[in-house]
């Protein structure tokens, strides 16, 4: 017994403090434990200070955290990809650099981003209405790292021909989970040089495109898209209140209201509106739309120019990025479109944003998984390291299949959108990108949300702390199936689709398909992943020729299912031929296997009928 405190409790359970300069944990004699032997001897404490849990100690043990690494260097996949169709050193030499950037650097700004949340001040101290966005320093070195490392600009400086957006591309999927969600004002931005490019760059918006595609940060513009209204994000066609009244000199003055707009700090925004005749009468629905060109400016008294700023939303995730409520109050605005060809003209907008859109749902996958798997190396329990577990490698292994599926599903798209405004896509490549486009957001939107979520769980507990970072990722995840285009609407985009091309979007997946397994007919070890997905590609057509014999309901009923097959089959192929190339691993080989048994046991066939 310590001669230095040594003290009789009475009830036993008590802890008494003598004198101590520190608390000093006390604990109970061993001969407490006996039982039938309670004597006061039995009450007594000890105390010692070299005591593990003692005082303000808390025990040595400390998990190491995941640590995040170049995650260029860490993609087989993507490296594999790019030596397989792009082996330029100058893009792997850069593509390298920026993940070390991103690393040592960019990180940190996009928790920065996370901590330091955007905020609205609506007035100046002397109560003049300012309706100033406040944004975090980060942020703001977020859009001149876009402009310097030409986040945007790859696209349209096309040096590397139709495999220039795969190059972007991979550079915004290596971005996305550091970015702070920087990468929505860039989808929305890319996507804005993109209608006026197919437009047609001249005035009045030539000095727009030049900066949206600007890589000096202090030219670099970000571009807005306020297309949503109060009834509804979905139902463009009838939910748009906004009215254009025409100017004598040609342009014109927008009044609405515009409900979700991210991310509201741009510098210009395309927007829809109906175009008031004489008489004040607009066209309702569809046609009454066109698209328009507006930028934003203040005044000489320091207020917007015809602006003004509602309110910021309160999100569940994407708290990183200013999404506000406007009211359009006289904005001056260019008609970019014909009178009426407002969503058809914004449908390339879409495009472009949905395929971002994917590709932050690949990203925060193989984020997740990149986390996950450094930890399974650190963490120990029973007796062993996580990667020692077979069920948890196993559970590893399967979201490396998604993510794997995921990543070529929507490089496949990036590949096809290359080729078309490169002017080498042949017919059966426009059809594949237009069926693809709303296939791929779809899919990967929600496969984001599971893998994420199951990424979350690898890590117990400390995947639902905040302050690991981690929930933030799945929090900001879920915004990627309802964000441009929920499922269900993707689905009917795909029904759309269809129906416009009078089935020849199918016949282009078809073909594309069946070449695809194809060229794996001679691969032995492959032969159960290729009947796999050819024996679901024989049951999605024989359902198809059902389907087609009955009512619109029906279809509409199944369109979600058919749009996941459309997914999981082609996310097969792209596998199978992966597989392929000589330079395949073992890792290439068991992804296109494991995914042709998910196709069996996901039973299309059934699931549709
Ligand atoms: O509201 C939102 C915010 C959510 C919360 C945000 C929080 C923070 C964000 C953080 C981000 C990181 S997002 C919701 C945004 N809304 C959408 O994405 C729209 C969804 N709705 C659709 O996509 C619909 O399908 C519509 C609006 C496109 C349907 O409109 P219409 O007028 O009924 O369309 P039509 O009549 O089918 O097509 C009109 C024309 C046709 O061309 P023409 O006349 O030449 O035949 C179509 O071929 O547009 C063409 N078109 C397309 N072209 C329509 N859709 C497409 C397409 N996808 N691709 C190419």
């Amino acid at each position: 017994m310590s001669a230095l405190l040594k003290t009789h409790i009475a009830g036993g359970c008590h802890r008494l403090w003598k004198g101590a300069p520190r608390p000093i944990v006390l604990f109970r004699s061993a001969s407490v434990a006996e039982a039938g032997s309670r004597s006061d001897e039995d009450h007594v404490w000890e105390a010692t200070d070299s005591l593990t849990f003692s005082g303000a100690r808390i025990g040595s043990f400390f998990q190491e955290r995941p640590v995040l690494k170049n995650p260029f260097v860490e993609d087989a996949l993507l490296r594999g990809y790019l030596r397989r169709h792009l082996p330029n050193q100058e893009i792997f030499s850069d593509l390298a650099a920026f993940g070390e950037r991103l690393v040592s650097e960019v990180d940190e700004w996009g928790r920065e981003c996370e901590l330091n949340p955007p905020r609205l001040v609506h007035f100046d101290p002397w109560g003049r209405r300012v309706d100033h966005i406040v944004t975090s320093s980060s942020w703001k070195r977020m859009k001149d790292l876009s402009a310097r490392e030409g986040l945007v600009a790859i696209g349209y400086e096309r040096a590397f021909g139709e495999w220039s957006r795969v190059y972007q591309m991979c550079k915004l999927y290596l971005f996305s989970p550091s970015s702070g969600l920087y990468t929505c004002p860039l989808a929305m931005t890319d996507g804005a040089a993109k209608v006026i490019q197919s437009i047609g760059v001249s005035s009045p918006v030539e000095e727009a495109y030049r900066r949206l595609t600007s890589r000096q940060p202090d030219v670099f513009w970000t571009s807005g898209q306020w297309m949503t209204e109060r009834r509804g994000g979905s139902d463009v066609a009838s939910g748009t209140e906004t009215v254009a009244v025409p100017q004598r000199d040609g342009s014109y003055k927008l009044h609405g209201f515009k409900w979700f707009t991210s991310a509201t700090d741009a510098d210009m925004t395309l927007t829809l509106a109906r175009v008031q005749d004489g008489s004040g009468e607009t066209t309702p629905g569809s046609k009454g739309l066109s698209l328009f060109y507006a930028e934003v400016s203040r005044g000489q008294d320091g207020r917007l120019r015809g602006l003004e700023v509602q309110r910021l939303k309160d999100k569940l995730g994407t708290r990183q990025m200013p999404t506000a409520e406007l009211l359009l109050d006289g904005l001056p605005a260019f008609r970019l479109s014909e009178e009426g060809r407002g969503v058809a003209s914004i449908a390339n907008m879409l495009t472009i944003t949905r395929i971002h859109n994917s590709i932050s749902a690949a990203a925060a996958m193989r984020r997740v998984l990149q986390l996950a798997r450094d930890y399974a190396a650190r963490r120990t329990v029973f007796g062993k390291h996580l990667k020692d577990h077979p069920l948890h490698v196993q559970t590893l292994a399967r979201m490396e299949v998604e993510t794997r599926g995921a990543f070529l599903l929507v490089m496949d798209v990036c590949r096809l959108l290359g080729c078309e405004e490169n002017g080498s896509a042949s017919r059966q490549d426009s059809h594949l990108l237009r069926l693809l486009t709303p296939v791929v957001k779809l899919y990967t939107g929600k496969q984001a949300v599971a893998v994420v979520s199951e990424g979350l769980e690898s890590f117990g507990g400390q995947g639902y702390m905040e302050d690991t970072g981690l929930p933030g990722i799945l929090r900001d995840a879920q915004v990627l199936s309802i964000w441009e285009g929920t499922t269900n609407v993707l689905s009917l985009d795909v029904l759309r689709c269809v129906a416009r091309s009078s089935g020849m979007v199918l016949q282009a997946y078809f073909s594309h398909t069946k070449s695809l397994l194809a060229g794996a007919s001679s691969f032995s070890s492959l032969s159960p992943a290729v009947k796999a997905v050819d024996g679901a590609v024989s049951d999605l057509e024989e359902f198809i020729k059902v389907a087609s014999s009955r009512g619109a309901d029906y279809m509409e009923a199944a369109a979600r299912d058919l749009a996941y097959s459309l997914a999981r089959i082609y996310t097969g192929a792209l596998l199978i031929d992966q597989a392929c190339w000589k330079e395949a691993s073992s890792v290439d080989v068991y992804a296109a296997l494991s995914s042709g048994i998910q196709l069996r046991v996901s039973k299309i066939s059934e699931a549709l009928r």
